[in-house]
């Protein structure tokens, strides 16, 4: 063994003088790439985003395994590509009966494990199923107040925005019940009135992260607002404020609220045993226009393996322990369990992950142990496998599919029009130099250097060797649908799905 130096020694001495850190991890809701000042954006107003950024490490190479949300959430929960945990094909639905299997492992159970208080805020998305079976509190959280899919799976047109009585903009899914707020298994509000909906839930985080410090324990709270998905919704203060239309205004919102957030983790003097994590689930959904995000210089949005879609906003913040600064270091929503484990504690799931331990990267003692990235798309299947793969800087697209949610950007691969398309050779892209994926290395009449076709031939191997060796769970979408299933705040009402109606205040 290795002697730990001085500077590890009081490191670990410091970790086990303050036990284990609070974990807050914030997750935004199809936000792109390009859609944070301190990304790019011209005119986002995100001042407590960017003072997390400049105050914390902000990756420019941080990626999601799937550019949509229930398998991008199931990724950043379990450590685990969404195929082994069957999540897939496209996003779990209100009356869906399936959800993340239960023996999956949360980082919820983990760190509750470790004695941490757990709490969730915001989108679920992850299943409800039969009796609530997979939300939240069956899956290591002690607390939960949430919408358990998108807001905009339900009618919208019963949601209100800003100013009062304003319906949203937008109709969504007609024919569902109004989307229901529960507190953990109960229904607070089916629907909730929207623009209270950020105050509800930074209330929620606060009285965790007080009640986590009275009995004195951590806490991880995972805070995944519903921002900045379509339709967008924001309070008084921020409707019409933001100067980037509905869009600016959801995501200032959701910057006050991390603002509001890290305000409370200051009142508590907790600044010093918080990390702090900020990300999303997947790339912009452009297809919304100017109610969609920006993918900044990336290619393509939601639902593609093009980097607009998979490559996200990624921030760590803990002062005095993560240096501030910029890593262009690999990284994924994946490895957010096995850092998180090697960082607290806690106990690692017995099972396959595929994630890495980046707490070296974090705490400044070494570099990111992961080499490569797998990207999977919607709807993946085995015999496809894996669509793309980055290793180091070069990036290869064995398929590509457009999407929907990607379409009316100016480039037509991205669109829902284009079909499932192999390339062989695949299409190869220098990361470093052409974040745009505009320049295929392999294209005829370019002339591939050997750097290039040894990167090639890693790329082809790393994507055989996970084909041949990784097991698909059994897609939980396809285990059937029934209206039954759909929560309903009236129980035995009729006529369903109207009657399933109790604003907020009457129940
Ligand atoms: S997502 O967005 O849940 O953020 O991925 O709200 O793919 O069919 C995606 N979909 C509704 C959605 C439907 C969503 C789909
Ligand atoms: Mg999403």
């Amino acid at each position: 063994m290795r002697a730990l130096g001085p500077l590890a020694l009081a490191l670990a001495a410091g970790l086990a003088a303050a036990g284990p850190p609070n974990i807050l991890l914030i997750l935004a809701d199809d936000l792109g790439y390009g859609d944070l000042g301190s990304y790019g954006h011209p005119s986002s107003a995100t001042p407590s985003l960017d003072q997390l950024a400049a105050g914390g490490l902000r990756f420019t190479d941080f990626y999601v395994p799937v550019s949509l949300c229930t398998p991008s959430r199931a990724a950043l929960l379990t450590g685990r590509l969404p195929v082994r945990s069957g999540m897939y094909p496209g996003v779990l639905e209100p009356r869906s009966s399936g959800g993340l299997p239960l023996e999956e492992v949360t980082l919820a159970e983990i760190l509750a494990a470790r004695g941490y208080l757990t709490g969730m805020a915001g989108k679920w998305h992850l299943g409800v199923g039969p009796n609530g079976s997979f939300l939240p509190p069956h899956q290591g959280f002690h607390r939960f107040l949430g919408i358990p899919y998108s807001h905009d799976q339900g009618p919208c047109q019963n949601l209100t925005c800003f100013p009062p009585a304003t319906p949203c903009a937008g109709l969504c899914d007609q024919g569902l019940v109004p989307v229901p707020l529960l507190a953990n298994l109960s229904v607070h509000a089916q629907p909730p009135w929207l623009p209270g909906l950020e105050d509800h839930y930074v209330a929620f985080a606060r009285n965790l992260m007080a009640d986590a410090k009275r009995q004195g324990r951590p806490f991880f709270l995972y805070y995944a607002s519903h921002h900045t998905h379509y339709p967008q919704f924001s309070g008084q203060s921020f409707a019409g404020h933001s100067g980037r239309g509905p869009f600016g205004d959801s995501l200032m919102e959701l910057d006050a609220a991390v603002g509001a957030l890290m305000a409370a983790v200051g009142d508590l003097g907790l600044l010093r045993e918080t990390l702090v994590i900020f990300t999303a689930d997947n790339g912009p959904e452009t297809m919304r226009m100017t109610r969609g995000g920006c993918p900044g210089p990336l290619r393509c949005g939601k639902g593609t393996t093009f980097e607009g879609g998979v490559r996200e906003p990624a921030v760590a913040f803990w002062p005095g322990h993560i240096t501030p600064g910029v890593t262009h270091e690999l990284a994924s929503s994946l490895d957010l369990l096995p850092t998180l484990a090697a960082l607290t504690g806690a106990p690692l799931p017995n099972t396959t992950l595929d994630g890495f331990n980046l707490s070296p990267l974090l705490l400044g003692t070494g570099k990111s142990p992961r080499q490569y990235v797998f990207f999977y798309p919607p709807s993946p299947d085995e015999i496809h496998g894996v669509f793309a793969v980055r290793s180091r800087k070069y990036k290869a697209h064995f398929f590509t599919q457009g999407s929907a949610h990607s379409d009316t950007t100016a480039d037509p691969i991205c669109h829902a029009s284009n079909p499932l398309t192999a390339h062989e050779p695949p299409l190869l892209f220098d990361l470093s130099v052409d974040p745009g994926e505009n320049y295929n290395l392999l294209g005829s009449g370019t002339q591939a250097s050997q750097e290039v076709l040894q990167a090639l031939k890693e790329l082809q191997l790393l994507k055989a060797q996970l084909d041949m060796t990784i097991t698909f769970g059994p897609s939980q979408m396809e285990l059937g649908k029934d209206p039954a299933l759909e929560i309903c705040c009236q129980v035995g009402c009729s006529p369903r799905p109207d009657c399933c109606h109790c604003p907020e205040g009457r129940i």
